[in-house]
């Protein structure tokens, strides 16, 4: 398969236990995934990105990882993920891993052996003193723990950025980079094209200092894009990655404009682009589980300021770790099937490479559960413990969890409208939303305005038209609900406009030459009205044909 990895790939991302159930265990599967690549490959993607397969005892749902060689039985043997190699291979979609190296799991070998006393494998971890009668520092921890914890029976602590079973590796013991350069290897030699690389500008520790207090997380001046993440991504890409042609993508945690500019520099060899932020940040309030009204032109800022800052980057409005874009207009209620097609528009109009998130394809929204019994995740159930010792009102609690939790994307996909939306014939691990009933895949797929159509034509469109894929980016309006902006290439240009709220807005005078409609998320013209949500691809008359369209 010959892909520009920056410029032609449109990438699926699978959260493996939520997507297909093959056993009627209640957990998705890999034989499931395979089950379901006809419906992947018919939006026109080529590449899927697997959150984590490997052997976990999840405590953080396969991101912490105690065996990088082997598949969770859970999910199926190492013969079923060959399996799903070759058949997606078939129809030309690449796999991408998670690669999960600022730690692994405490029930990983070598924490065990470390733990046993083998001096070695205490080296690949950050293991410290207290001091005076404390914690060996100040540090916050991203899942509202103590980042420090006992270390066996010692009087010694390890150091862990995320949950207790999930300790932080020593990325300063040249052994480490040895393991994960040989990791990297095994899975490149079973034929996936690249790596989606879990909060990567961590993983190198420049002192263990304590930080300046700060309310989102105290210590992260130490460690957030050091130089020595630097040196270490460029080690990997020119040992590891570039025999195989082999790509990256970075999350990037905090990461700013200018930090991400060096890490996706193609000159400096680290990463091909990065996930950032900011983005997502702008309906809330400090941290992310303040959350405010979504105020659009603030999302067109950020979007404008990181399409102009970088030559290219990964573009997504959904993981696993996110809400559900849709949901996050507080006005898109009763225009829910628009708002999905808008947020499709978007996304694959903008420059750079496109990531999808399952069920984002038919307009999936957040899931609806009722209590705090009901969410699995480790950071929601954390953040919400530690509330409860704030003192803080449980309707609040309620609210926090109910506007921000992960696990709002990680409801089971929904396929049809039978019991457990089709998932699984078992008992779902977590919470089937009963919207399933009218949002799924089995309805919207046959319907010609569905959601998964539009995204089929947008993705189309991509890969016909050189101006959406090379094209320049410019900014034509940044209004209070419409957000307008030009793709041009060779003198020929594409705009993409829309309404981001629910009341109706004039289209802007900027775009006015733009007479021609390529594509629109509503079935009939309007004129000169943008309707709720409405997003509209325009061209000048007179250059139809010089686009490609
Ligand atoms: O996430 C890193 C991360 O910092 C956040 O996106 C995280 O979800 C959290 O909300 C911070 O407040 C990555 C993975 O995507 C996530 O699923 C893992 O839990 C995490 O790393 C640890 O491996």
């Amino acid at each position: 398969m010959t892909v520009n990895y920056k410029k032609d790939m449109v990438v699926y991302q699978i959260y493996p236990r939520s997507f297909m159930d093959s056993d009627g265990d209640g957990v998705g599967d890999i034989r499931g995934i395979i089950s379901r690549l006809d419906h992947i490959a018919s939006l026109g993607v080529n590449a899927i990105w697997l959150s984590p397969v490997y052997v976990s005892p999840n405590d953080d749902n396969g991101y912490d990882i105690a065996d990088y060689k082997a598949i969770q039985p859970q999910f199926g043997t190492m013969e079923d993920f060959e399996t799903l190699v070759r058949e997606a291979k078939a129809r030309s979609i690449g796999i991408i891993m998670d690669l999960v190296i600022n730690h692994t799991s405490d029930e990983h070998e070598w924490f065990r052996r470390a733990l046993a006393g083998e001096e070695k494998y205490q080296d690949y971890y950050i293991i410290r003193e207290g001091k005076d009668g404390g914690l060996p520092n100040n540090w916050g921890n991203f899942f509202a723990e103590c980042p420090w914890t006992k270390f066996g029976d010692t009087d010694k602590y390890y150091l862990h950025l995320f949950s207790k079973k999930q300790p932080d590796l020593n990325w300063r013991n040249p052994a480490v980079l040895e393991e994960v350069k040989d990791i990297m290897r095994f899975w490149l030699d079973k034929g996936v094209i690249g790596f989606r690389c879990d909060v990567i500008n961590v993983i190198w520790k420049d002192t263990l200092d304590d930080g300046k207090k700060s309310l989102v997380l105290t210590g992260s001046e130490h460690y957030l894009s050091k130089d020595g993440c630097h040196n270490i991504l460029n080690i990997l890409r020119r040992e590891v990655l570039d025999p195989y042609g082999a790509f990256t993508v970075g999350e990037t945690v905090f990461v700013d404009l200018e930090k991400a500019r060096d890490l996706t520099d193609p000159a400096r060899k680290e990463l091909d682009m990065v996930f950032s932020f900011e983005h997502m940040e702008v309906d809330q309030v400090i941290v992310k589980w303040f959350k405010t009204r979504l105020v659009p032109q603030k999302l067109m800022r950020v979007i404008t300021k990181w399409q102009q800052g970088l030559d290219w980057n990964a573009t997504y409005f959904e993981n696993h770790d996110q809400p559900r874009f849709l949901s996050r207009f507080s006005d898109a209620k009763g225009h829910r099937k628009e708002c999905a097609k808008m947020i499709a528009g978007l996304l694959l109009t903008l420059r750079g490479t496109p990531y999808i998130y399952e069920g984002q394809e038919i307009g999936m929204t957040n899931g609806d559960f009722e209590n705090i019994g009901e969410i699995m995740d480790i950071e929601s159930r954390n953040i919400y413990k530690l509330a409860k010792k704030l003192h803080f009102p449980r309707a609040l609690r309620w609210k926090m969890i109910m506007r921000t939790s992960r696990d709002h994307a990680r409801t089971p996909m929904q396929w049809d409208w039978s019991e457990n939306a089709g998932f699984t014939t078992g008992r779902p691990w977590l919470k089937v939303n009963a919207n399933h009933e009218y949002i799924n895949v089995k309805r919207d797929t046959v319907d010609k305005n569905g959601v998964s159509a539009f995204f089929k034509q947008m993705i189309h469109l991509r890969k016909t038209c050189p101006a959406l894929l090379e094209g320049s980016f410019e900014s034509l309006f940044e209004g209070r609900q419409v957000y307008a902006f030009k793709r041009e290439y060779e003198g020929k240009a594409l705009v993409s406009v829309m309404n981001m709220t629910a009341k109706p807005a004039k289209l802007p005078q900027q775009v006015m030459g733009y007479t021609q409609m390529v594509a629109c998320n509503y079935a009939e013209e309007a004129g000169d009205t943008l309707r709720p949500f409405e997003f509209r691809l325009l061209a000048k008359r007179s250059d139809i044909n010089a686009l490609g369209l």
